[in-house]
């Protein structure tokens, strides 16, 4: 049953992007393609799938979310093309093919990241018919920027190759990973028009799984077994500071398990509409990429 609707949620979002594609002919037409390039690749739609779901859960529906959705995967997918720079990352390898630096080079690389940055607020500027999509917007734009995601990424930056103290860790993560799953979560249950009382318990999961997520990433980064589709080990041939070189694999796995725990039952408020995301969180418990 999970399965069948993960796979609905993931169809209405691939068929969505697809439509987003720009690939008639024109002088800039190389910037179409390195967007198109990351944008079409196989990523597990999770963030969109999740604010999808949460505003389903709280009584919305799909149609109002969708552009929002959109709009968050292409903001995550900005972010990955980014963050495989040579001034970033450096990684030539992502959802099993060279990274777009590597085929399309490093210049129009940036550009397609800040396409895939601004063209999201088109989307859903285009889309706000009421308080709760602007707030959604507001939600999703403050997640990406310097108290969210980006300033989580200049964090790292700062932390690597020395030895950074448990809370800058945690903090890095739940700005660089964690801020974009709890706008997926948070914002859905807004444009369903949710109460205070939902928002926060959405904020909440979307917290206890962000930390989940990244905890698992560490562990796969490790696993010279998962299929991830990226370059192994590259956190600690990075000397990045992770969950991992703070707790070690035992402890990560326990958190693991105690913060899925927890992110399931921060939705007891919605009842039997949090099935589907109380299975998702589990699902990731044991993801394999
Ligand atoms: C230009 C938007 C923008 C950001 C610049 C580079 C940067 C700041 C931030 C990097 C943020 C980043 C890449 C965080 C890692 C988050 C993470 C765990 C990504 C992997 O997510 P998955 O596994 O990937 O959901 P798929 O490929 O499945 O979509």
């Amino acid at each position: 049953m999970f399965k069948v609707k993960f796979n609905q949620y993931l169809e209405i979002v691939n068929d969505e992007l697809k439509k987003y594609r720009i690939d008639y002919e024109c002088y800039q037409s190389k910037l179409f393609d390195s967007v198109n390039y990351s944008l079409m690749a196989d990523g597990k739609r999770l963030r969109p799938i999740i604010l999808l779901a949460a505003c389903e859960m709280a009584g919305g529906n799909i149609e109002d979310a969708l552009p929002f959705a959109i709009g968050l995967e292409m903001i995550h997918n900005s972010s990955l093309i980014h963050d495989d720079l040579p001034a970033m990352d450096d990684d030539d390898l992502r959802r099993g093919r060279p990274t777009n630096h590597i085929v399309y080079g490093e210049a129009t690389a940036i550009l397609a990241g800040d396409v895939l940055l601004v063209r999201p607020f088109e989307i859903m500027a285009e889309n706000i018919n009421n308080k709760h999509k602007a707030e959604a917007l507001r939600i999703i734009a403050k997640a990406a920027g310097s108290e969210g995601m980006m300033g989580g990424q200049q964090i790292d930056l700062d932390s690597e190759n020395k030895a950074v103290d448990k809370d800058t860790i945690i903090k890095l993560n739940q700005l660089k990973t964690g801020a974009l799953f709890k706008a997926a979560v948070t914002a859905g249950v807004v444009i369903a028009g949710a109460d205070d009382k939902r928002i926060k318990s959405a904020e909440k999961y979307g917290d206890e799984l962000g930390l989940a997520f990244q905890l698992v990433d560490d562990l796969l980064d490790n696993d010279i077994n998962a299929d991830t589709g990226k370059t192994k080990g590259s956190d600690v041939s990075s000397n990045k500071s992770t969950y991992l070189s703070l707790y070690g694999e035992e402890k990560c796995r326990e958190l693991v398990h105690a913060s899925t725990i927890n992110a399931a039952e921060s939705l007891s408020v919605f009842g039997e509409e949090a099935r589907f995301l109380t299975e998702l969180v589990k699902n990731l418990e044991n993801r394999v990429k």
